[in-house]
């Protein structure tokens, strides 16, 4: 009797199976450039430590699409296929990972030391971040420059990556390290910087990608994907803020660092609209400053306003939200619902 759960970890053992061949590839490139031997273990090591050990929704979200929209009819080369993209979008999310650690000055990802943290590396995890980039075009060459949708997803990967850029660029000038002005953030300023750094980067492009790869290339079919993966990427960078300063580091794999970068987090946010004029005079005196101290009362006003039942709140209608999205979806342009249910269950009420 196969059950649901051992066809998903079936599902995810394939995926995983598929990393090494990838390094692989990457590794043989170096081999034809001549790369002096230390280069070649560097970036072996820059693939195995940044890329896999994720929770890998991003990446299984390119399989489950295809498989939704082709079903059976999807073969074991399609499905390897989307494998690969899958693993691009772990490439892309381990590119800005290993620089968006350096910009927020973290300790931890994923359990370990940040790349950056690392003995040796250092800011040379800048060129190494680029390298993690450089490979999705390399392996969309290799395995997608015969395909008449290669120039598609060459292109949905730039558009993406600029995106992100942009979306981390106002993250970053929104939170400036010797300058705390609470009066900067607003619930819409928040909105717009979360929807840019991370829900078309987490959200759009996976589910896109396998559009293209089911043959669905038409503009009704983005835009209904648009219209509900925006929403539920915001919903879950709603939630890593939330986990930054609530989830706990042993289990989420990194230490928060929102309170004390000064970051335009949705918690913040929230307390800001409620805070009597007392309460804000403590953010104020304390958010952004590089102190344990100054950290713990910020956390103690968090607690007095309220902000985790907000949040439980906020969940509860995100998701009914999102559901009334997704009842409304036209499948006659090619799209399922079943694409975004899976979508959201992967993340709802996540506590990783
Ligand atoms: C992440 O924002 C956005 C990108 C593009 C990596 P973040 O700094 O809140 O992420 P994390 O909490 O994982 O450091
Ligand atoms: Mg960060
Ligand atoms: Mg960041
Ligand atoms: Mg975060």
């Amino acid at each position: 009797m196969v059950d649901a759960k051992s066809v998903k970890e079936a599902n995810r053992k394939a995926f995983l199976d598929v990393f090494p061949e990838l390094a692989n590839e990457v590794l043989d490139e170096l081999r034809k450039y001549n790369m002096p031997e230390d280069a070649y273990e560097w970036t072996k090591q820059n693939l195995e430590y940044n890329v896999p050990g994720g929770k890998l929704n991003r990446g299984l979200s390119v399989v489950d699409t295809l498989y939704i929209l082709k079903g059976d009819a999807a073969t074991e080369e399609e499905l390897h296929k989307a494998r690969i993209l899958g693993w691009l979008v772990e490439f892309l999310q381990a590119y800005f990972l290993v620089a968006d650690d350096m910009m927020d000055a973290s300790i931890t990802r994923r359990g370990q030391p940040c790349w950056y943290r690392k003995d040796g590396v250092g800011t040379i995890a800048i060129n190494d971040s680029f390298i993690l980039e450089s490979c999705i075009f390399l392996f969309l060459k290799k395995y997608f420059k015969g395909t008449s949708y290669y120039i598609d997803l060459v292109e949905l990967f730039h558009d993406v990556s600029f995106q992100t850029q942009l979306g981390q660029l106002c993250d970053l000038i929104t939170a400036p390290e010797d300058k705390v002005d609470l009066s900067k953030f607003s619930p819409q300023k928040h909105q717009f910087i979360v929807i840019y750094k991370t829900a078309y980067y987490s959200f759009y492009l996976p589910v896109v990608l396998a559009l293209h790869m089911a043959g669905v290339h038409s503009e009704e079919a983005f835009k209904q994907c648009h219209d509900i993966l925006i929403p539920l990427g915001e919903y879950f960078q709603v939630q890593d803020d939330y986990l930054d300063c609530y989830g706990d580091p042993a289990f989420i794999g990194k230490i928060g660092t929102d309170i004390q970068d000064n970051k335009c987090s949705w918690l913040i946010n929230q307390a800001l609209v409620i805070a009597s004029p007392e309460q804000r005079k403590v953010l104020d005196e304390n958010y952004g400053k590089k102190d344990a101290e100054a950290e713990a009362k910020v956390k103690q006003l968090y607690l007095d306003l309220n902000i985790e039942q907000i949040y439980k709140n906020y969940e509860n209608k995100s998701y009914t939200e999102l559901r009334t999205l997704i009842d409304q979806v036209d499948e006659s342009t090619g799209v399922k619902k079943q694409v975004f249910i899976e979508f959201m269950d992967k993340i709802y009420k996540r506590t990783k």
